[in-house]
């Protein structure tokens, strides 16, 4: 079969399987076009051999963001995400009874022999740019023409030879004019085509490592036996509990950026009556947007942010 005929056959697969979205990337281009060079998270570092990185896209239910209820919200993105993970073992299988090889990538975990904190093997979203589903917006999600940025992804690595998808051409994200993911931000931590990963983790990782680590130095540092078995006994030790056992807290704990997002087919008939406003928005985020739009417009004297243009393809 030829390469079109091939990625024909694993998009059905994907689509059978309960994909939203699939897309092909030439490992080579990830490979010479790692995010962060200083800590390349390329394919090659993990398989040498492989020729394409299929990325999948699966949306989180609409009626989360409606439910009030935290742990609603903590718990569901991890139950997408392992679905993910189980889609991803199924195409897998599928390519091998091609006669080809292929496994998926660990999906949300962290690889030590990269930078210090949570790094991925493969950086998920810039793959799905170069896999053409969609372009990095002002917080760094991608954002899909289809659902915005309300889907999770995951990728596998194979060596089954396969027709690449092109790029997308224009960026998504309609950027600080827009600006609603900065304004929403429950811990202010969107920046310029860019985020504050210490801030937004107080957020999307409540009950993260290093909030574990903050609430076991509590408890050695407390005054009291009385004390130290208290925080012990707490709900607070309960959540890290149900985080290890289940996900929920431990990432994937803040979906407000997702909820405000305009961009998507999605939006005005699922989020748009909820969440048109923005209680959160206050006049200094609004100023810090109008500078962004000045410093694009070339009205200031700062250097404009350019980091990621290759996937926000903002300015280019
Ligand atoms: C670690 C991690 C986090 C960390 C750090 C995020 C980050 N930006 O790296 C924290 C806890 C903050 C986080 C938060 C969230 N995450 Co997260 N996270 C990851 C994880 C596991 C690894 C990310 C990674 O490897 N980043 C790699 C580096 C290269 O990315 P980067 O640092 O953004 O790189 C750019 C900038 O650093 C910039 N840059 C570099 N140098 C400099 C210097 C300057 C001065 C500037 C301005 C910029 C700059 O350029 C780089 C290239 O564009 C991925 C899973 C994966 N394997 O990809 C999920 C993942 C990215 N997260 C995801 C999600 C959904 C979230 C949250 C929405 C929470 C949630 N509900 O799940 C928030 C959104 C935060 C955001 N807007 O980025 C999804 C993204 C889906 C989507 N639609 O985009 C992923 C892909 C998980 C998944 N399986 O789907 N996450």
């Amino acid at each position: 079969m030829s390469r079109t005929e091939n990625s024909r056959l694993i998009k059905a697969k994907a689509q059978e399987l309960g994909v939203d979205l699939t897309g092909i990337a030439p490992a080579e281009e990830l490979n010479l076009n790692p995010p962060d060079p200083r800590w390349p998270q390329t394919p090659q570092r993990i398989w040498d051999e492989c020729s394409s990185v299929i990325v999948i896209a699966k949306r989180v239910p609409w009626g989360i963001f409606r439910a009030r209820d935290l742990s609603t919200r903590l718990y569901v993105p991890h139950l997408v995400m392992g679905r993910l993970d189980t889609i991803a073992l199924g195409i897998s299988y599928f390519i091998e009874e091609q006669g080809f090889r292929a496994f998926p990538v660990a999906q949300n975990y962290t690889d030590p022999t990269l930078k210090r904190g949570t790094y991925g093997s493969i950086s998920l979203r810039h793959a799905a740019v170069e896999a053409g589903l969609g372009t990095l917006g002002l917080n760094l999600n991608l954002i899909t023409p289809q659902f915005g940025p309300r889907v999770y992804l995951q990728a596998i690595l194979t060596d089954f030879p396969l027709e690449p998808d092109e790029r997308l051409k224009n960026p998504v994200c309609l950027g600080p004019k827009c600006g609603r993911c900065l304004l929403s931000c429950p811990s202010d931590a969107v920046g310029h085509w860019n985020i504050d990963k210490r801030r937004c983790s107080t957020q999307a990782q409540r009950y993260g490592v290093a909030a574990l680590f903050r609430h076991l130095h509590h408890i050695i540092d407390a005054e009291t036996k009385e004390e130290a078995k208290s925080l012990i006994r707490s709900m607070e030790t309960v959540n890290f509990w149900q985080a290890l056992r289940t996900g929920a807290g431990a990432y994937g704990g803040c979906l407000r950026c997702w909820e405000v997002c305009p961009v998507g087919e999605d939006y005005n008939v699922h989020l748009k009556d909820l969440h048109a406003s923005i209680p959160e928005s206050t006049p200094e985020k609004r100023n810090r947007l109008k500078e962004m739009i000045a410093l694009e417009n070339g009205e200031s004297d700062e250097e404009y942010p350019s980091h990621s243009t290759r996937w926000t393809l903002w300015r280019i």
